[in-house]
């Protein structure tokens, strides 16, 4: 090979690692509580156009080119043609899921293109561009100028377009990707359907020149007494007096911000305490010299003492369920409140006080919903599996995962845990991956608990156990166990006992097994309610005699939810059916004897 051929074939090979590797782009840190802002929501009617071979992205060498989809090039197809319109495209709602949306999209992972039109009027302040979520990667371009691109499909992101808008007519197209691919978080590997498209709320945010772009309120770790947080401001006159309000609690304290427009802060008070039994919130008022936002804060603690957990101090029983973030009755991602709501009165009804949101972050107003509820929250990031720990691409897309989940819910009293990992391989790269996220969590946030979904290591055929290096990086030891589905049939869970040897509380992150709403039959027979529902009540006894230290579950799961791991005919047809709760909204024989045992606790 001659040098120039060399030189070329690197080139091309640095080129094709560059672009192969998707990574943020041009994203601003968070804007907290954009719910409370002045905000032009985005939602809506948007054109969509379907793209496998990428052509509005990459020309016929597959180079990116410049003139792609998102210039959205206005052509008469007289003196010109173009090979894509928007403006004569069919429509999708958004938020939502393509694959929901029209039957031929039920499979299709690839790269779909988002067009809106939009009128703005800038008021003198700056402009965000904010996208609650979009899975998986997702480019996004205002008025054909690429504005930022976020990979994670779970969580918000934004970007500044104060410069970007015009007075008028403006467009924004977003090409989202939700192709899996193995470096990704989750991996291509999982138990639950990706869904893909723009599936939260888009909106312009609309700030002053300087603005409280981030601010933190909680009970300082293990006080009951001292409220701790901080202040962000993101402008240029940084340094300002601020303001935190508490009216009822007849708080009002003011502090200087930095050159940075950062203050952190502590003051005593004595605030009502927020629990399930009374799910109490603060107004608060944060303000600046130059902006002001509103927020509804609840005030506890939480910690472990021993096997027990203590909110606010006394022992408490998670009584949970696990949910997914997946539509009743019409199986899409989630896209309403009313959706939310649904799922999260069933989860009242079956007497939990604590709803686990798996796999990955769920949407913010789920997060609220369930705080005013009187539900405690297990927020987790999707890292599931078996991924690439060894790989620091993967490992940065985790840890910006967990920032951004932990960003978006610092205020939520509701979130008590947060969740790095599920049934993941032991080994030591993993170790080093999860305990660095672990590290990362708690200096962002120490006034929560740690946790990951671990699996048994038992000690024998009937002592059941946990055995998990990672023990040491979490403050709850949970554990996903199947005994009476996967592992054994329901006559296992009267022969064992366990013994944790971890000084630490004991949680069931899941258990469960499959039942086909309507499908009945023998005790002993797989797929029936009757099957589950003694799974329930054998679990249910054997943790009332045999599980020392335990302290709560999120049994496996709420409802039934599209996995495209589930291929029984007649049964599963697609769908995971360990719900106590079918998808239509039947609720199974195992959703009454859980909920008579949550009665008793
Ligand atoms: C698990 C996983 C969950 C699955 C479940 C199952 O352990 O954490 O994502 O859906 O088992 O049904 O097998």
């Amino acid at each position: 090979m001659n040098f120039r051929r060399f030189f070329l074939a690197a080139f091309v090979a640095l080129f094709t690692a560059m672009t192969s590797n998707a990574a943020n782009e041009g994203l601003e840190p968070l804007i907290q509580n954009v719910y409370s802002r002045d905000v032009q929501l985005l939602n809506g009617s948007w054109h969509y156009l379907l793209d496998q071979l990428e052509v509005g992205y990459y020309d016929y060498r597959r180079e990116p080119t410049d003139n792609g989809f998102f210039k959205d090039h206005q052509v008469n197809n007289v003196d010109s043609y173009k090979e894509y319109d928007f403006d004569s495209a069919p429509v999708m709602a958004i938020p939502g899921d393509w694959n929901t949306w029209e039957d031929r999209f039920l499979h299709y992972e690839g790269t779909m293109w988002f067009k809106k039109d939009f009128l703005y009027e800038p008021d003198g302040g700056r402009a965000y561009l904010y996208i609650g979520a979009a899975n998986y990667d997702a480019k996004v371009y205002v008025n054909g100028v690429k504005v930022g691109e976020h990979i994670g499909g779970y969580t918000p992101f934004n970007m500044e377009v104060t410069d970007v808008l015009k007075p008028g007519k403006n467009f924004v197209v977003v090409k989202v990707d939700n192709k899996r691919y193995l470096e990704a978080v989750p991996t291509v590997n999982c138990d639950w359907f990706n869904f893909g498209g723009i599936t939260r709320d888009v909106m312009i945010v609309n700030v002053p020149k300087t603005y409280i772009r981030n601010y933190k309120l909680q009970l300082k770790k293990d006080s009951q007494n001292v409220v701790a947080g901080f202040i962000q401001l993101d402008g240029e006159k940084a340094q300002q007096k601020v303001s935190v309000e508490i009216p009822e609690l007849k708080v009002k304290k003011e502090y200087t911000t930095d050159a940075n427009g950062y203050v952190e802060f502590e003051f005593k008070a004595k605030p009502r305490l927020w629990s399930p039994a009374d799910s109490f919130l603060y107004d608060v008022k944060v303000a600046s010299e130059t902006d002001a936002v509103e927020d509804e804060i609840g005030f506890r603690t939480i910690q472990t003492r021993g096997r027990e957990i203590l909110l606010n101090g006394e022992p408490v029983f998670l009584k949970g369920i696990s949910i997914h973030e997946e539509a009743p009755f019409r199986s899409g991602r989630i896209c309403s409140e009313e959706e939310n709501l649904t799922l999260l009165n069933w989860a009242k009804e079956l007497g939990c006080n604590y709803v686990r949101l798996a796999h990955y972050p769920h949407n913010e107003k789920m997060v609220r919903m369930a705080e005013k509820m009187g539900l405690m929250v297990w927020s987790e990031i999707p890292v599931y599996w078996t991924i690439q720990w060894e790989n620091p691409d993967t490992y940065a897309n985790a840890h910006n995962q967990l920032m951004e989940m932990i960003d978006r819910d610092q205020n939520r009293a509701a979130v008590i845990i947060w969740s790095i990992a599920n049934e993941t391989p032991h080994g030591e790269a993993r170790d080093k991956f999860l305990s660095s996220l672990s590290i990362s969590a708690r200096k962002k946030d120490d006034a929560r608990l740690i946790s990951m979904a671990m699996e048994r290591g038992d000690k024998s055929p009937t002592v059941i156990s946990i055995n998990d290096t990672m023990n040491q990086w979490v403050d709850i030891v949970s554990c996903n166990q199947y005994m009476g589905w996967y592992d054994g049939k329901n006559e296992k869970l009267d022969r064992v006992r366990w013994e944790v040897d971890y000084e630490k509380p004991l949680v069931f992150s899941e258990m469960g097994g499959g039942a086909l709403a309507g499908h009945h039959g023998g005790k002993d027979e797989f797929w029936t309610e009757e099957y589950q529902a003694e799974l329930y009540a054998k679990t249910i006894k054997m943790i009332d005699e045999r599980v020392p230290g335990f302290a709560g579950m999120s049994p496996w799961i709420l409802m039934d939810f599209r996995s495209p791991r589930r291929l029984l005919p007649h049964i599963q047809d697609g769908y995971n059916r360990k719900g106590l709760i079918s998808n239509r909204g039947q609720k199974k024989q195992a959703f009454y004897v859980l909920q008579e045992w949550y009665e008793t606790k």
